[in-house]
C-alpha cells in the first residue's frame, strides 16, 4: 500500500479564518490541498470553515463524522500517491444549520478570506453584471437577511461587518471565468449598491477581488472511483478524491490583509492573472468542451478514451495550436507547443475516468468563455475555425439528447428547459436557427452574422449526415 501522508502539524491551533463556500471535488483536491501544504510548511492558523449552499448536507454530516478530514489521491497510470487533508476546522450548510450561521460566519470577527468555487453559473451574471432578474437574486434582494444565493450571503455578511465596523475581506474566486475577480466584485459591488450607497463604497474601497487561475482534472466520484480508493487506502473514505497529480494556481496578489503563504508551497502571486487564465480556459477547458460533446455523441465514456482515437487526439492539438493559441497573449516565458503537449498527456491520464458527459454539463455557462470568445477573434482576423465550429455544433447536437449509439445523453444545464422546448418543437436548419436566438450564449452579434451562422449550420449538417469522428476527420488539417 502506498504511504499515507497524514496532516503534520496541529489541528488545535488552526482557528476559523478562511471560509470556503462550494466545498466539492474540485476544491477538495485543490484550494484545500495548497492550504494543507502551507500548513505543513508555516505556524499558521489559519484553518478553514467549508460550506455548500444547496445539495450536500449528507456529504458534510460524513466529513464532520470524520473530524473534517479526508484523502486525496493522486493518480497517474498505475501510480498513486495518498494524503490526508486536514485544514477544514467545520463545515456549514443553511438546510441543516440555517442561513444565520453562514451570514454570521462571513461576519466573523477572526475571519481574513473567503475563497469561492460556486461554478460559472453561481454569479448570477448578464452580460458582466448582476443579473437583477435571476430568480435567485430577486428573491435575495427583496429578503437579503435571508439569502439563497451565494452572492446574496456574502454580501449580508459584509453588510454586518461593516455595520459593525469589522475589518474587510478579499473574495476569492477559483472558477474557471476569465476575469474570475472583476466577475465577482461586479456581482457583490451591485447587490451592496442596491442595498445602501454607503455600503457600496465600502466593499469598492476597502474589500478585494483577485482574480485567479485554478487547475487540476478532478472528476466527480463514483462508486468505482470510490472502490478504486478504498484498494489503495485499505479502507473505505467516503469523503476521499481522486484527481490527478498535477496542480496550478495562479493568482492576483491583491489582498484586503493578511493571506495564507500559499506562494511557498507552489501556488504562483502575480500582478496579472488574466494572460494565464486565459490560456488554461482557450486550451484546457476548451478542448475538453470539444472532446465531452464530440466524444459522447461517438459513445466514448471518458476524455483518456477519446485520446485513444487518432483523429480525435490530433483535432484536440490542432484546435489547441491552431485555432485556440492565435488569439491569446501568452504569459511570459510559456511554450505553447510544450504546454499543449501536456494538456494532451494529461487528458491521456487512464486512472481518471474523467466522464465526457461530466464536462458536458452547464454548456450554456461554458461555451462563451471556451469557444464563443475566440471565434468573434477569428471572425475579425478572417481565421479558419473548423473544429471550433464543430464544437459549438456538436454541443447542439449534443443537447438533443441522444448518441450516435442512440444512448441517452444527459441534459444539465441552467438553460435546459428552454433548450428542451426548442428540441422538441425543431430540428435541422431551424433548431439550430432558435439556440442561435439564446442571446444568454450567443449575444446578439454572433447570431448576426451570416458567416458564423452559416458555419454552424454546415458543422450540425455534417455532424448528422456523416457522423461525429468522420467529421473531425475531415476538418483536420494535412498532417
Ligand atoms: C472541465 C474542468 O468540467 C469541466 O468543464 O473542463 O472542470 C477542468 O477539468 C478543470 O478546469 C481543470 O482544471
Amino acid at each position: 500500500m502506498p504511504e499515507l501522508l497524514r496532516p503534520s502539524y496541529h489541528r488545535t491551533r488552526l482557528r476559523p479564518r478562511m471560509f470556503h463556500i462550494g466545498l466539492g471535488a474540485f476544491a477538495k483536491a485543490h484550494v484545500l490541498v495548497f492550504h494543507d501544504d502551507m500548513l505543513r510548511r508555516t505556524e499558521s492558523d489559519w484553518g478553514v470553515v467549508a460550506a455548500r449552499l444547496h445539495s450536500g448536507v449528507a456529504e458534510l454530516d460524513l466529513l464532520d463524522e470524520a473530524d473534517g478530514i479526508y484523502t486525496v489521491g493522486e493518480m497517474s497510470g498505475d501510480d498513486i500517491a495518498l494524503r490526508q487533508v486536514g485544514a477544514i476546522v467545520k463545515t456549514l450548510h443553511p438546510a441543516r444549520d440555517g442561513i444565520e450561521a453562514l451570514i454570521a460566519q462571513v461576519a466573523d470577527p477572526d475571519l481574513c478570506l473567503i475563497t469561492l468555487t460556486i461554478t460559472e453559473k453561481g454569479y448570477c451574471l448578464k452580460d458582466g453584471r448582476l443579473d437583477r432578474y435571476h430568480p435567485a437574486i430577486e428573491k435575495d434582494l427583496a429578503s437579503p437577511d435571508r439569502p439563497e444565493s451565494a452572492i446574496g450571503l456574502i454580501t449580508e455578511g459584509l453588510r454586518r461587518r461593516w455595520r459593525a465596523g469589522l475589518p474587510p475581506l478579499t473574495i476569492l474566486s477559483c472558477d474557471n471565468l476569465p476575469s474570475n475577480g472583476e466577475l465577482c466584485y461586479a456581482a457583490i459591488r451591485d447587490f451592496a449598491d442596491h442595498l445602501d450607497a454607503g455600503f457600496g463604497n465600502w466593499v469598492r474601497e476597502a474589500c478585494r477581488f483577485p482574480s485567479s487561475m485554478v487547475d487540476r482534472i478532478t472528476p466527480a466520484m463514483t462508486q468505482a472511483s470510490h472502490k478504486q480508493l478504498a484498494e489503495v487506502l485499505g479502507r473505505p473514505d467516503a469523503n476521499g478524491i481522486l484527481c490527478e497529480p498535477f496542480r496550478q494556481w495562479v493568482i492576483e496578489d491583491d489582498f484586503a490583509g493578511e493571506r495564507p503563504a500559499w506562494d511557498l508551497v507552489g501556488a504562483e502571486l502575480v500582478d496579472d492573472v488574466a494572460p494565464f487564465e486565459k490560456m488554461k480556459l482557450r486550451l484546457l477547458n476548451g478542448s475538453h468542451s470539444f472532446l465531452a460533446y464530440a466524444g459522447a455523441l461517438a459513445g466514448l465514456e471518458t476524455i483518456s478514451d477519446c485520446m485513444l482515437e487518432p483523429d480525435l487526439l490530433r483535432a484536440c492539438r490542432q484546435l489547441m495550436l491552431e485555432e485556440q493559441a492565435p488569439t491569446l497573449d501568452m504569459p511570459y516565458g510559456v511554450d505553447i507547443a510544450l504546454y499543449a503537449d501536456t494538456l494532451i498527456d494529461r487528458f491521456s491520464n487512464s486512472a481518471l475516468h474523467h466522464k465526457t458527459v461530466q464536462i458536458a454539463t452547464d454548456g450554456s455557462q461554458k461555451l462563451p468563455q471556451r469557444l464563443l470568445a475566440p471565434v468573434r477573434d477569428h471572425l475579425k482576423t478572417g481565421r479558419a475555425w473548423p473544429l471550433t465550429a464543430l464544437a459549438i455544433a456538436g454541443w447542439m447536437h449534443y443537447c438533443r439528447g441522444r448518441s450516435e449509439q442512440g444512448g441517452n445523453l444527459p441534459l444539465n444545464d441552467p438553460l435546459s428547459a428552454r433548450i428542451k422546448t426548442i428540441a422538441s418543437e425543431t430540428d435541422g436548419a431551424k433548431y439550430v436557427e432558435e439556440l442561435l436566438t439564446l442571446s444568454e450564449i450567443f449575444s446578439t452579434d454572433l447570431p448576426a452574422s451570416v458567416i458564423f451562422s452559416t458555419r454552424i449550420q454546415t458543422a450540425y449538417d455534417q455532424l448528422r449526415s456523416e457522423g461525429v469522428l468522420k467529421s473531425v476527420a475531415a476538418a483536420l488539417s494535412p498532417a
